[in-house]
């Protein structure tokens, strides 16, 4: 037992009793492991983090995340027991744009919002860390250890270090990643406009030799304690109007969730949610014209709304747009318009993009995931192939859309929706047309793949979608199943 609460100490971890206790049963390879795994944030190891890792086991490692990862099993839509059954699950909208934007594009709301999203992370990071205003770091400070927390205003590369410009509300400093330092790797996952607290020694004139880099990130949650009850299913990226939208796939997955299961799993499902992209669109990108079955947009969503309309009325559909959806480009996104919404069916809820919403209590968030694409341009190590990594960097920064002014065009509301003050119990993206599941500090992290099979676009992209595979979570165990129609 000692040398267990040693093997821990010595990595500056605490244990708790009940952790110790699990781990007593373990041998020292796995304990070895398992430490490995563990956040540098963390301070006291407790059972849920052994066990949430323990359950990770077998999962694969990320070149720069780290990430709990939850081995989801790929099982056919025939193959698979049902947990429980019984449906009705209750589907609450939190919050959203929709009807609530306020921006103008003016210089000022440009201040404010960026005002909003430090003082929101600031927040978050003073619960982990003390930290001091830059205007503080003067000539007294020289030779000592400062801790401050600012937003990226550039990243540079020189022969000997990574330079970074870090602003709060008070000043400017210049920090220094040494090439040899410790944080020299860390200081790769850094990206513009982020909110971030550093810690490192302060030359008195403006600079700051960094030695450690800290993320608001999740605290790891523990399994709520909240009932739920049901199944949710995960979709985005229908691309109706497409002439690679997937018909017969569709069909498939409408018998199945008609009843046409020998397994009864489909009789459990209570929600749907559709992370955008519900059609096609017209003019999304250069050659589109040559690929579309249906060049009329309102024809587009007629035939979406008829094909959403063969799902069994019982079941609550939540649909946000994306950005092949006839909203404004800008994020955030309103929900659809009234006229395309009275083309629907009663059962179908519409939100904006991104929305928080609760599905028999568990919290979701709902985000197209454009950002993705940011994400995977500017982060090393994260790709098109595995965007459930990129969405863990958004949990880490407790930010949906960090990168500002890239690909992502985000307009200055008075708040920035895109901070994640709260853990969701899931956190639900799409846009990248690759499904990706994983777990991370307790939260579940979905991307939903897509019902286009490859487009010419892709192709020259070299995107690979995974189309016709449907997440399925079970909302009392939360466990994720993958449903196959293909
Ligand atoms: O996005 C479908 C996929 O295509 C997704 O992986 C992003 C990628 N994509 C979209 N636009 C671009 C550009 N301009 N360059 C590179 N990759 C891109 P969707 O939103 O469904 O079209
Ligand atoms: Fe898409
Ligand atoms: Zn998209």
């Amino acid at each position: 037992m000692l040398e267990i609460v040693q093997m821990f100490a010595e990595r500056g971890y605490q244990l708790t009793p009940e952790a110790l206790e699990i781990l007593s049963k373990k041998d020292t390879g796995s304990i070895d492991h398992l430490i490995s795994s563990l956040d540098a944030s963390t301070v006291v190891v407790s059972a849920e983090h052994v066990l949430s890792l323990l359950d990770g086991e077998g999962g694969k490692a990320a070149k720069n995340v780290r990430t709990e990862y939850q081995m989801v099993k790929e099982i056919s839509a025939t193959s698979c027991a049902p947990e429980q059954t019984g449906s009705g699950v209750e589907v609450e909208v939190l919050r959203e744009i929709t009807g609530r934007s306020t921006c103008l594009g003016n210089y000022s709301d440009f201040v404010k919002y960026f005002r909003d999203r430090y003082a929101k992370i600031h927040d978050l990071l003073s619960r982990r860390m003390s930290s001091r205003p830059i205007e503080s770091l003067g000539a007294q400070t020289a030779g000592r250890e400062v801790s401050v927390i600012g937003m990226i205003m550039d990243i540079r590369n020189t022969s000997r270090a990574r330079v970074v410009e870090l602003e709060d509300p008070t000043g400017m400093v210049t920090v220094l990643f040494a090439r040899e330092s410790p944080a020299y790797e860390d200081s790769m996952l850094l990206v513009t406009d982020e909110v971030v607290g550093i810690t490192g020694t302060s030359d008195g004139k403006g600079r700051i030799f960094a030695k450690s880099i800290v993320w608001p990130d999740l605290e790891a949650q523990p399994q709520p304690l909240t009932a739920a009850s049901g199944g949710a299913l995960f979709l985005s990226d229908l691309h109706v109007g497409s002439r690679k939208f997937m018909r017969e796939t569709w069909n498939r997955f409408v018998s199945w969730i008609s009843g046409e299961d020998p397994t009864g799993l489909s009789s459990n499902v209570g929600c749907i949610v559709i992370a955008g992209d519900i059609v096609d669109g017209i003019g999304v990108y250069p050659g589109q014209e040559d690929e579309l079955e249906i060049k009329d947009i309102y024809e587009q969503y007629q035939l979406a709304a008829d094909l959403i309309s063969e799902i069994p009325s019982g079941i609550k559909i939540v649909i946000s747009p994306g950005n092949h959806d006839i909203v404004r480009q800008a994020e955030p996104q309103p929900a659809l318009p009234k006229e395309i919404q009275s083309l629907f069916s009663s059962n179908v809820i519409f939100v904006g993009n991104p929305s928080w919403i609760t599905i028999s209590s568990r919290p979701v968030l709902i985000y197209h995931g454009r950002s993705i694409d940011d994400f995977v341009l500017k982060v090393p190590g994260l790709s098109y192939r595995e965007p459930e990594l990129a969405m863990v960097e958004m949990l880490r920064r407790r930010h949906l859309c960090p990168i500002y002014g890239n690909r992502v065009s985000v307009a200055p509301e008075v708040e920035d929706h895109y901070v994640i003050d709260r853990p969701p119990a899931i956190l639900h993206c799409g846009h990248v047309h690759v499904v990706g599941i994983t777990r991370y500090k307790g939260v579940t992290l979905i991307n939903s793949g897509t019902w286009q099979g490859q487009t010419e676009f892709q192709k020259k992209m070299n995107i690979q979608p995974t189309p016709g595979i449907v997440p399925h979570v079970d909302l009392s165990t939360m466990k994720v199943r993958k449903l196959r129609f293909t």
